[in-house]
């Protein structure tokens, strides 16, 4: 079946804005008479909401990287199957908060995972599927860290090290010179409204190339 839609997905360390800015992303979309559907991950269906707590909720026992990895796909094959291709066959756009470079960023950048094996992972799950557009907002790890955590309090994850989100924010950076085209950068230590003109800069050519076309 032919893909319709379009596949945009929001990346960064904690607290960096993608949440707030998914909302300017989709009003923007819909002015432009897009359908959008919006959702996140790990999550996005009932089972997968179940795979969150598991992976975010602390707990005595220990989650090792190997199977914290495994229920980051496990978590994503059915968010896949269930919400994003259906969305995306009827020709919605799909606003994902995180996908699978959050796995390359905090599984092989912050646990220290082979690439190869999320990238095998990666092909298993999704057979072709890639976003179409990633924005990656980046920001020194101190300052997202600060608004996440003025924000509630710290799960699993994000009770990690300054060294863990440092090694986060390196391979999310490297991502984006790997697929320059695909993953726009955004520098989100500043002021919302200055954030939300760079995601327009971008947003508005790839609007106009591919839905009025
Ligand atoms: N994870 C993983 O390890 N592997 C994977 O494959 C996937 C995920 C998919 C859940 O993610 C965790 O799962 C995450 C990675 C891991 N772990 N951690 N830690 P999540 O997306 O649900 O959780 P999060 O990264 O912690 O998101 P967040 O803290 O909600 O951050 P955010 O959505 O980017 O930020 P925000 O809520 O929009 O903004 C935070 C605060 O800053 C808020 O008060 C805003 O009003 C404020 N803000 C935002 N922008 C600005 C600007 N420009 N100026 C000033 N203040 C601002």
């Amino acid at each position: 079946m032919m893909i319709k839609g379009k596949f945009i997905t929001l990346e960064g360390g904690e607290g960096v804005g993608k949440t707030t800015n998914m909302s300017f992303l989709k009003d923007y979309l819909s002015l432009h008479g897009i359908p959008v559907t919006l959702t996140r991950e790990p999550g996005g269906t009932p089972l997968a909401e179940h795979i969150r707590i598991l992976l975010l909720e602390s707990s005595d026992e220990v989650i090792t990287d190997q199977a914290e990895l495994l229920l980051m796909f496990a978590a994503r094959a059915q968010h896949l199957k269930q919400v994003i291709e259906p969305a995306l066959h009827a020709g919605s756009w799909v606003i994902c908060d995180r996908f699978t470079d959050a796995t390359y960023a905090y599984q092989g950048g912050g646990r220290n995972m082979s690439a190869q094996a999320i990238q095998w992972l990666e092909n298993f799950v999704q057979g072709n599927l890639r976003p179409d557009l990633t924005f990656l907002f980046d920001a020194p790890v101190e300052i997202g860290l600060k608004r996440a955590r003025h924000r509630s309090s710290l799960d699993r994850i994000e009770s990690e090290t300054l060294v863990f989100f440092e090694q986060v924010r390196r391979a999310y950076l490297l991502q984006a010179k790997l697929e320059p085209e695909r993953i726009k950068v955004i520098k989100s230590d500043q002021a919302l409204i200055d954030v939300q003109s760079e995601i327009t800069r971008f947003l508005h050519p790839f609007v106009f190339n591919d839905h009025h076309s």
